[in-house]
């Protein structure tokens, strides 16, 4: 089973609410308006971020680039009283909930030469950014040093205008549906969770040829080496009532869109129990 922290926090339920929900009913006045997003670019390496370490408050668009040899992830948290990111690693794998912190999605599953980009909101204060992804051993990236803090300093000002969506993605248990035309090109998807349990999306492309058992079996351990797909970007798990955008560039051929995200009865990634759908770009 991938992702052993990462899946654990999520089987209880410590996943936070998503990126971002601030108002965009589009009437703020021009003394509140503010539009164009922050762009923090993060660099993946194997294994290490190469980002700002401080960034203005309000709407940021956290673009991850990855410029490794494995698929990379970037999961965002809040970490409240003082607490340091290694102080919010302990409290991961030592499986402990606390109120000190709140995890807010961040960019998805990105393979080797492409980026994705979540839109988030973010308050002054420290977050955590943290590659949960698995090595070929199944152990998490952030254990061989893959994690960062960014510092959001200064004050959140006026009504920040999220990006327009042209792909909706609402997820609950066991489903997700889509709305949208999933043409070759960049799109802004939004997604919505109405739960109950949390959920994240990673968008996979087959490539040519590959068959549904590769990818099956390779879902089980996956890491690069003979990769039947590539991993095009998604967000890393939002709650119950979350909402979040992010950015993603899609080639013509066929995808996968899944909840990697453990249930909590039984552990089985959701997708095993249906959270899977097919789309096919052209
Ligand atoms: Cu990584």
């Amino acid at each position: 089973m991938r992702c052993l922290s990462y899946c654990t926090l999520a089987f209880l339920g410590v996943l936070g609410c998503a990126a971002a929900s601030p108002s965009s009913n589009g009437t703020a006045d021009a003394s509140t308006a503010s539009t164009k997003p922050t762009l923090v670019r993060v660099v993946a390496h194997d294994f290490a971020f190469d980002s700002a370490h401080s960034v203005p408050a309000g709407l940021v668009a956290i673009r991850l680039v990855n410029q490794g040899h494995a698929i990379h992830m970037l999961g965002i948290a809040r970490l409240d009283s003082g607490k340091t990111v290694a102080d919010f690693y302990q409290a991961m794998i030592g499986h402990k909930p606390a109120s000190w912190f709140s995890e807010l999605g961040g960019p998805g599953a990105v393979s080797p030469g492409d980026s994705v980009t979540q839109y988030a909101v973010l308050e002054p204060g420290t977050y955590s950014m943290i590659c949960w992804w698995p090595d070929s051993t199944g152990k998490e990236h952030v254990m061989s040093g893959m994690m960062s803090t960014l510092t959001v300093t200064g004050q959140t000002a006026g009504a920040a205008v999220e990006p327009t969506p042209d792909i909706y993605l609402r997820e609950r248990d066991y489903q997700i549906a889509t709305t949208g035309a999933f043409t070759a090109g960049r799109h802004v998807f939004r997604v919505d969770n109405d739960g109950p349990q949390d959920h994240d999306v990673t968008i996979l492309r087959v490539l040519p040829g590959k068959t549904d058992a590769q990818v099956d079996k390779w879902l089980e351990k996956p890491d690069m080496r003979d990769a039947p797909v590539e991993a095009v970007g998604g967000i890393v798990g939002i709650a119950r009532w979350g909402h979040s955008e992010f950015a993603a560039d899609l080639k013509p051929g066929n995808y996968l869109i899944l909840c990697m995200i453990p249930d909590a009865k039984d552990g089985k990634p959701h997708f095993m129990h249906g959270m899977s759908t097919k789309v096919t770009v052209t």
